[in-house]
C-alpha cells in the first residue's frame, strides 16, 4: 500500500487510541475503543482546546472514564471567547490527551488550530510583562512568541485554590502575573512544600511535555493572577520548539563538565526547560547581594566575577575586585541557590554572551546529583576569599 492510500488522521487515531490503553490498562481493549472513539467524535464536535477556568473542576486534565461531560461543566461563569484560527485541514488532533511525547513526528502545520484569546492592551501589556523573563519563551522566534502570548488566557486564582493537583493529567501551562504559590509533593502519603513561587515564574509545563500526571500540587497562598496557555497550543509551540532545542544543544551539554555525571536522558530534560539570554559587552548579569532565581551556564563570550570587598574595619567597600572569569562550557550562580543565601558576587559580560539560564525549581528538581560537585567546588571559592581578603568568610553560612 503507498502512503497516499493511508487515509488522512488514522495514524494519530490509533496512536491516541494506543496512548490511552498503555495509560489506562483496560480490561476489554474493544470496548475501551468504543469508548474511547466515542469520546474522540464527541471532543470534534466540542472542539475547544482551551478548557473551562473559572473553577478548579474547569482546570483539571482530561480523564479518560469522566470527561464526557467535560464541555457540559460550565458552572455560567463570565469567559471571554476565544478565537479560532484555521488552515481549512481536516482536525487531526484526536483528543487532549492522547498526544505522545514525540516532536519530531508532530507535522502540525504553525498556522493550524490557532487560539486567539482577544485581549485590552492593557492585559497585553501585563502579560507581556510576566513573560518577559519566562525561559520557556526565551528561544521562541519572534513569530512564535506572539502566537504564545495570542493563545493566553487570564486566571483570577483565590488563597487556597489549586491550581493543579498531583496525579492529574495536565491541561495547561501558567505564567504567574502575580501572587504567592506553594509547591506541594506527597512524600509517603503527606503533602510536603518543597518550594514556592514569589509573584513570578512559570509552572505546569512538565505533565505537557512528557504526558505524564502532574509531578507536583501548586497552592495559591494569596489572591493572585495567572495567565494560561493550553495544552494543544503548549504542544504545537512550546514542545516543538524543544525539540529544534535538542538538536541545537546536545553537543554543547555534552561538553559541559558539570553535567557529565548525568544521564543523557537527564541532560536533555535540562535542555527541555533552559533558556538562552544574550548580554552585551559590561552588562550586568547578576548583582552581589540580590535574592536568586537561576543559575547559568556560559555558551559563548565570557563573564567577569566581581566582588565588594569588607574593609579592616568590617565595612562594605563600594569598589569591585575582579576574582574569576568564566568561559564557555563553566558554570556560574550556583552558591546562592546551593546555599540558600543573596548573590556573593555580582557578575558581569565580558564582549557578547550568551549564557544558558536554569530556573531554581528546574535547578533543584534537576540537578540534584550535581549539587555535590557544585559543593566541593565551593570549597575554592572560600579558599580563593582568603589568598585575597585574608579574612575567612564562610560562603555557606
Ligand atoms: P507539572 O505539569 O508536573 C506541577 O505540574 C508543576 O509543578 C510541574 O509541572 C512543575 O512546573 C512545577 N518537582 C516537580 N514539579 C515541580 C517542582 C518539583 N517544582 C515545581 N514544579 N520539585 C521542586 C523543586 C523546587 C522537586 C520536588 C521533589
Ligand atoms: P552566586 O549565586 O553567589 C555570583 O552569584 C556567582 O559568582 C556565584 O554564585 C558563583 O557562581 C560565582 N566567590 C563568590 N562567588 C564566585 C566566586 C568567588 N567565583 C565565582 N563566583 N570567589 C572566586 C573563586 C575563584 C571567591 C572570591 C573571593
Amino acid at each position: 500500500m503507498s502512503n497516499s492510500e493511508i487515509p488522512a488522521g488514522l495514524k494519530e487515531l490509533l496512536q491516541g487510541y494506543t496512548v490511552q490503553v498503555l495509560r489506562n490498562r483496560p480490561p476489554d481493549l474493544v470496548e475501551f475503543a468504543v469508548q474511547h472513539f466515542a469520546q474522540t467524535l464527541q471532543n470534534r464536535k466540542n472542539d475547544q482546546p482551551a478548557k473551562k477556568r473559572g473553577g478548579k473542576a474547569g482546570r483539571k486534565g482530561v480523564t479518560f472514564a469522566t470527561n464526557s461531560d467535560e464541555s457540559a461543566q460550565d458552572d455560567g461563569e463570565e469567559e471571554e471567547k476565544p478565537v479560532k484560527i484555521t488552515t481549512g485541514k481536516c482536525n487531526r488532533r484526536v483528543s487532549v490527551c492522547a498526544e505522545a511525547y514525540n516532536p519530531d513526528d508532530d507535522e502540525d502545520d504553525d498556522t493550524e488550530h490557532r487560539v486567539v484569546h482577544p485581549k485590552t492592551d492593557e492585559q497585553r501589556r501585563r502579560l507581556q510583562d510576566a513573560c518577559k523573563d519566562i525561559l520557556l519563551f526565551k528561544t521562541l522566534e519572534q513569530e512564535q512568541f506572539s502566537e504564545v502570548l495570542d493563545g493566553m488566557f487570564e486566571v483570577q486564582v483565590k488563597p487556597q485554590e489549586h491550581i493543579i493537583d498531583q496525579g492529574d493529567d495536565g491541561d495547561n501551562f501558567y505564567v504567574i502575573e502575580r501572587g504567592l504559590y506553594d509547591i506541594m509533593v506527597a512524600k509517603d502519603g503527606v503533602s510536603v512544600c518543597v518550594g514556592k513561587y514569589d509573584n513570578k515564574g512559570s509552572f505546569g509545563e512538565l505533565a505537557l511535555m512528557y504526558n505524564t500526571p502532574r509531578a507536583a500540587t501548586i497552592v495559591a497562598t494569596q489572591e493572585g493572577a495567572l495567565w494560561g496557555l493550553d495544552r494543544a497550543t503548549f504542544h504545537r509551540l512550546i514542545v516543538k520548539n524543544n525539540a529544534k532545542k535538542r538538536r541545537m544543544y546536545e553537543a554543547f551539554v555534552e561538553c559541559v563538565p558539570l553535567l557529565k555525571s548525568l544521564e543523557l536522558s537527564e541532560r536533555m530534560k535540562i535542555v527541555d526547560v533552559l533558556g538562552a539570554r544574550c548580554f552585551k559587552d559590561c552588562e550586568r548579569i547578576i548583582a552581589q547581594g540580590d535574592s536568586a532565581d537561576c543559575f547559568y551556564i556560559v555558551e559563548s563570550g565570557q563573564v567577569r566575577i566581581m566582588i565588594k570587598s569588607k574593609t579592616k574595619a568590617g565595612q562594605q567597600d563600594d569598589t569591585e575586585v575582579e576574582v574569576a572569569r568564566c568561559s564557555r562550557g563553566q558554570y556560574f550562580g550556583e552558591l546562592a541557590l546551593v546555599t540558600n543565601k543573596p548573590r556573593a558576587a555580582s557578575v558581569y559580560a565580558v564582549g557578547d554572551t550568551k549564557c544558558l539560564v536554569i530556573d531554581i525549581q528546574a535547578f533543584e528538581r534537576l540537578l540534584g546529583p550535581c549539587k555535590e560537585i557544585m559543593k566541593r567546588n565551593i570549597f575554592q571559592y572560600e579558599d580563593q576569599l582568603v589568598a585575597l581578603f585574608g579574612s575567612s568568610v564562610d560562603l555557606k553560612h
